[in-house]
């Protein structure tokens, strides 16, 4: 765990969220601030920062892009974008990795 990671504080349940998905190598909730009618964030549980490093770890990614396309056909018609900002000049404010999984209305229009 990482200091004053957020996601780190709701990985560890220190920051309680619902979690709308969860495994071995990730957790899923809704983003506080919705680009969509589904935007729900998968988070792998370990620290790290960014999805570069995250394909480090391939098993992690691999659950990860998963859980997404699980979540969209659970909650939408299956069709979803999967979007990683990958440094701050790109738009990444949290530096845990993280996938935006934006599915249903407005999906393809919500800017990121
Ligand atoms: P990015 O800009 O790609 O790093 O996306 C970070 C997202 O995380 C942003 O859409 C807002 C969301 N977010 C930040 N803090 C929290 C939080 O405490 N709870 C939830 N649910 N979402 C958060």
């Amino acid at each position: 765990m990482a200091d004053d990671c957020v996601f780190c504080r709701i990985v560890s349940g220190e920051l309680p969220v619902e979690l709308l998905y969860a495994d071995e190598h990730v957790v899923a909730f809704a983003d506080v601030a919705p680009k969509a009618e589904v935007h729900i964030l998968v988070v792998p549980r370990r620290h790290v920062v960014d999805v570069v490093e995250l394909a480090d770890d391939p098993a992690a990614l691999a659950a990860l892009v998963r859980a997404g396309a699980a979540l969209a056909a659970e909650r939408a018609d299956g069709a979803f974008r999967l979007v990683f900002n990958t440094g701050a000049a790109a738009g990444q404010s949290v530096f845990h990795a993280h996938g935006h999984v934006l599915a249903g209305a407005g999906a393809s229009s919500g800017g990121l």
